[in-house]
């Protein structure tokens, strides 16, 4: 047999590894690293791996597919494209027709290839409701980030300049075991961690760093903003700022320094469970190992005041100089000439400034959070189920499993039942897909062409199409279509994908071809350059007194806020709710709802897991393995205990997004481990709108 290699950019995850595609005729047999990469040397997690099983899995959607039954009963026929599109073409221009474009709603996954070309799509039918995961994943990180200095920041683990990290905190994130996050490479950052001459750990669990780590933080979940704020206090209080950086290219220090006046070790102790002694310590040290940098996660963005952490956590990297130098905290250079990939998005999801501004008034959440980046989920499910302010006709998910991944799902569920008509373009049938009346089978990254510039942080990645199975087509192809049938011609002027991918290159002076040729683009990196250009912030500085904060009406210097569920917040409830639950620290061999039906990665982690530790489960007469009720105020659910002294005593650590392919439809078991049903209506982060999912109140038992 023939064997071929095929240089490609996985997509199993956000990525940014390249891979190399083996393929025997045409069948892709495996996906292995690609050596030779610059940006992920070799590696390849599980997931990647397992790439190939995805493309053939027996479950997988391959044709369109049309409700025959009642909604959920399971019943199906398969229809053309030319069908299906045909049918949703009709039907959403009947509702923009009938009842006007914001009655027809989209809601996206995490960022995945259709990333940007959904938004685009929605602001140019026209309807402000447009909803996704944003205001809980990286969008808080990214957002004040552009506030406060223009870009995100993010560790300088490739030596570009000379220099590797000396110091680094892994706050909050756990980037080798997940394998990428944010578009940088586990991989990549395992080495950088082998070279700093110190690394401080602050998770409540003992990831795989934390063993070797100098100092491991394990904070009460939910409380990184009163720890970020009190080693600011301490860098301050002890004279190890950065005199030369702060005076000449930040605002607001001498304001930062009456305001962190009360923010003590000892205040922040009490708060955060953690010795006031080892706050000073990680301060120092981070302050007196430069270069220094901090790789933070996901669980920056779940707390009750995940703005305010992300940006304590910049003011922290800018008072010690650690700002755009090599090895610290670097804004990169992304290569120039790729085209960005959709001009209707102006701020991340946002964009809906296209929109008229009668026609953005219509969004589903009224008055929303102001920085909430689209239709805050609950206000939006809320309105299809109440009615209120109005009923949305039709939705379209794209590359979500909102059943799986948003908090109180059974709200969620009646929601879905309502819908005059749902589409959902997915892999698989899916809980959610389920209810929908069209299912449209989405193309895997095997089967794609791609400009890979989700991450323009640094980097742009060649993706080749290699096979097709069954109709399985490009969520963007799909996207096009439909928006040319429905005359959108002005949103998506170029006649097919290919075109627009050729489009997207032009400045490069590269045909697609050429440019799957050469395998990456990267920019030149330059350091410093604040030096000359100062920051994209209106007063051109780095800002740690926020004046786009201050006109929001948020606060401009970062506050902690008590997590809404919590032994302070609410004393009489952690009386029968006495252990603290986060939820969500990713799965390496699982993306999010994803892989559960995947016979290689569900070996390796059968079943959904609740970390807890064995001092905690001998009080509770838990043994390993055994099955136990995690319950909130707001539900239950069945998880197995798995003993570790990986995580300190009062927290457990439930999984999240746990279904079973393999139980009966339409549910598939969801409704059995499923962690968001322990979160109901609570307060929400007043800044954004996210919810507490890294720390809430529970109770476990057999
Ligand atoms: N309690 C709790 N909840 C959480 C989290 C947490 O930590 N705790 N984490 C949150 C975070 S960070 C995120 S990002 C969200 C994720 O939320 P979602 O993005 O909704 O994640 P998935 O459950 O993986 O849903 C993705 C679905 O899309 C399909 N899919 C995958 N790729 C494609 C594609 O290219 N095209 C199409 N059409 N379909 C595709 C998959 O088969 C799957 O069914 O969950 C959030 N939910
Ligand atoms: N394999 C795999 N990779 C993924 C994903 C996946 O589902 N699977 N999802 C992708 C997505 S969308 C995202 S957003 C990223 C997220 O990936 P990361 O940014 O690494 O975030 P998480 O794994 O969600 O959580 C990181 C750590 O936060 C800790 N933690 C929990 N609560 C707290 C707290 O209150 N404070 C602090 N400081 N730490 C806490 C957890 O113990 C965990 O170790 O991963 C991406 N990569
Ligand atoms: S980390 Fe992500 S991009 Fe890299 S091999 Fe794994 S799934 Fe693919
Ligand atoms: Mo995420």
């Amino acid at each position: 047999m023939r064997e071929r290699v095929v240089k490609s950019s996985c997509r199993m995850c956000h990525g940014v590894c390249q891979v190399l595609v083996h393929l025997e005729e045409d069948r892709v047999i495996k996906v292995t690293g690609d050596p030779d990469s610059p940006i992920s040397r070799g590696y390849i997690c599980p997931k990647g791996k397992a790439s190939p099983e995805l493309l053939y899995h027996p479950d997988r959607l391959l044709y369109p597919l049309r409700r025959m039954g009642k909604r959920g009963e399971n019943k199906w026929k398969r229809i053309s494209w030319e069908e299906a599109l045909g049918e949703m073409a009709q039907r959403l221009a009947a509702i923009r027709e009938e009842s006007g474009p914001e009655y027809f709603g989209m809601l996206q996954g995490t960022g995945r290839p259709y990333h940007g070309y959904t938004t685009r799509f929605a602001f140019a039918y026209g309807t402000p409701n447009f909803t996704g995961v944003a205001h809980v994943c990286y969008y808080p990180r990214w957002i004040t980030s552009f506030f406060t200095l223009g870009q995100l920041p993010v560790c300088d683990i490739y030596g570009f300049g000379g220099e590797y990290p000396a110091c680094i905190i892994v706050w909050g994130c756990n980037i080798t075991h997940t394998g990428a996050s944010d578009g940088m490479c586990g991989g990549m950052f395992r080495r950088a961690l082998e070279k700093a001459k110190k690394v401080i750990v602050i998770d409540p669990r003992r990831i795989k760093p934390a063993e070797r780590a100098d100092l491991w933080l394990p904070l009460r979940p939910g409380t990184d903003c009163a720890l970020a704020l009190a080693m600011i206090h301490t860098i301050i209080n002890e004279g190890l700022v950065d005199r030369e950086f702060v005076d000449n290219y930040t605002t607001g220090y001498e304001r930062l320094i009456e305001h962190v006046k009360p923010f003590t070790p000892e205040w922040a102790a009490d708060i955060t469970w953690l010795n006031p002694e080892d706050i000073r310590i990680a301060a120092r040290t981070y302050a007196n190992t430069p270069p220094a940098c901090i790789q933070w996660g996901n669980a920056i963005d779940m707390s009750h005041c995940n703005v305010q952490t992300a940006h304590a956590l910049l003011i922290l990297r800018a008072i010690t100089g650690n700002i755009d130098r090599p090895g610290g905290d670097v804004l990169w250079v992304p290569p120039s000439g790729v085209r960005q990939r959709s001009p209707f998005m102006d701020i991340g999801m946002t964009g809906i400034q296209f929109l008229s501004p009668e026609q953005a008034a219509k969004a589903l959440d009224g008055k929303r959070y102001p920085l909430c980046p689209c239709v805050h989920p609950p206000a939006f499910w809320r309105s299809i189920v109440e009615g209120d302010p109005y009923r949305i006709r039709a939705l379209w998910i794209m590359g979500s499993n909102p059943l799986l991944t948003m908090t109180n799902p059974l709200r969620i569920e009646k929601a879905l039942h309502l819908l005059e008509y749902l589409v959902v373009s997915d892999f698989f049938l899916t809980p959610t897909a389920q209810l929908a009346d069209l299912v449209l089978p989405a193309a895997t990254w095997l089967e794609q062409d791609d400009v890979v510039n989700l991450h323009k942080i640094w980097c742009v990645l060649a993706r080749r199409k290699v096979v097709q199975v069954g109709e399985a087509r490009d969520d963007r192809e799909v996207i096009f279509e439909l928006a040319h049938r429905l005359g959108l011609d002005a949103a998506f002027p170029w006649k097919s994908w290919r075109d627009h991918l050729q489009w997207a290159l032009e400045d490069t002076g590269m045909s697609f071809d050429q440019f799957c040729e050469k395998g990456i683009l990267i920019g030149k990196m330059r350091y410093h350059k604040y030096r000359e250009e100062g920051f994209a912030t209106p007063s051109g500085k780095l800002e740690i007194y926020s004046s786009i904060f201050e006109n929001m009406k948020i606060s401009p210097l970062p506050i902690y806020r008590e997590p809404p569920i919590s032994p302070f917040a609410t004393p009489e409830m952690a009386k029968r709710f006495p252990l603290i639950l986060t939820t969500g620290a990713k799965i390496r061999e699982f993306f999010h709802s994803e892989g559960r039906q995947i016979a290689s990665l569900r070996r390796r982690h059968p079943d959904p897991r609740l970390e807890i530790h064995p001092e905690t489960a001998a009080s509770l007469g838990i043994e390993d393995g055994d099955w136990v009720w995690v319950e909130t105020p707001q539900d239950r659910i069945y998880m197995r205990a798995h003993l570790t002294d990986d995580i300190i005593p009062h927290v457990v650590s439930a999984e999240h997004a746990w279904w079973f392919p393999e139980d009966e439809p339409p549910e598939y078991g969801w409704r059995r481990s499923n962690v968001n049903l322990l979160f109901g209506d609570t307060e929400y982060d007043p800044d954004i709108g996210s919810e507490s999912l890294r720390s809430i109140l529970c109770r476990v038992y057999k």
